[in-house]
């Protein structure tokens, strides 16, 4: 989910969303910035680091997921089409399901247009006579399919448990939004991560190499130099939380002692113990997964998990 669109350089113009969930996340009585901001370019690549630590094992029990069930999924999605992906898509996990798939038409849904112009000459490399059909949009508002796949047969393809990062009302809203892009008669391949032992929740939002810190930390970084900041980084601590009543893991950046900072020029006190929270990742269970993707208006027909159920990548039709 890297968001190229928002500069690394003080000198380029700044995002105006950045600036306003800043400001107001830091107004607000439950202190709060979205965590699409943690991708700058510095933050995608520390996910990026993330994803190949050995406590974070999301991505590769998901693309473990993929590669041993290639097969059925292929049969019980069905070939050919247009095969559709929210967001650019991952160097490893999009190839896999264009092999299974063997889809006419790839489309992938991205906010930012240097990432997907990237990413596609990529796959025509690897795919030769696959069709690559950009779309640079933010997904979680309208979208124009191409005019290239019109009356193709559509699969949608949303994996990493990207949906987690959504609170459940505004999760099963982007789903009802994915099903009018897609349109009737339409199917989804979602990732969702499983509810599994709280301390390995936690190590893999908390690791030991402190990469998930410093992504975390990164996002003050960030808005001292795009926001004219002056936070003090190294005065916050991460801390991955789990919250057993919501279901969820949560990033916060704790003050370590007293502190006050500008942004942009306006003031911000925290006391001791304050927080910002800045993502939430939501786990389910087999049956709340299958009625988060009901109640967001897919029918699921098929799911596949890792033998330790850690991760399920599910398939449902509009
Ligand atoms: C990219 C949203 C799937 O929630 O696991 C990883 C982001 N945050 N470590 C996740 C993340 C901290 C990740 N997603």
């Amino acid at each position: 989910m890297p968001d190229a669109t928002t500069p690394d350089s003080p000198t380029d113009a700044v995002d105006p969303a950045f600036r306003r969930d800043v400001l107001d996340g830091l107004k607000a009585r439950h202190r709060a910035i979205p965590a699409r901001w943690l991708y700058d370019r510095r933050g995608s690549e520390l996910f990026d680091e993330i994803t190949r630590l050995d406590s974070y094992y999301p991505t590769r029990t998901e693309t473990g997921i993929m590669t041993r069930h290639a097969a059925a999924i292929a049969e019980k999605t069905g070939t050919g089409g247009a095969l559709i992906e929210f967001g650019a898509g991952s160097v490893t996990k999009t190839p896999l399901m264009i092999r299974a798939l063997k889809p006419d038409h790839y489309v992938p849904i991205d906010i930012s247009g240097d990432y997907l112009r990237d990413s596609a000459e990529k796959l025509k490399g690897d795919f030769p006579g696959l069709a690559v059909d950009p779309v640079e949009a933010d997904f979680t508002g309208h979208v124009e399919l191409p005019a290239e796949i019109e009356g193709l047969k559509r699969t949608g393809f949303f994996p990493g448990s990207t949906i987690g990062n959504f609170v459940p009302r505004s999760a099963t809203d982007l789903l009802r939004h994915f099903r009018d892009i897609l349109g009737d008669h339409a199917k989804l391949i979602i990732g969702l991560d499983r509810i599994k032992p709280i301390d390995r929740l936690r190590r893999a939002y908390d690791d030991a190499e402190g990469v998930t810190a410093a992504f975390n930390r990164n996002l003050l970084t960030r808005i001292n130099r795009e926001l004219e900041g002056n936070i003090p980084v190294e005065l916050f601590r991460h801390e991955a939380r789990w919250n057993e009543m919501l279901g969820r893991i949560e990033m916060h950046l704790v003050a370590t002692r007293a502190l006050d900072f500008t942004v942009e020029g306006e003031a911000f006190h925290f006391d001791e113990g304050d927080t910002i929270h800045t993502e939430n990742s939501h786990k389910y269970g087999p049956r709340g997964g299958r009625t988060l993707l009901l109640a967001g208006g897919w029918t699921p027909i098929a799911e596949w998990t890792d033998e330790d159920e850690d991760f399920a990548l599910i398939l449902a039709e509009a």
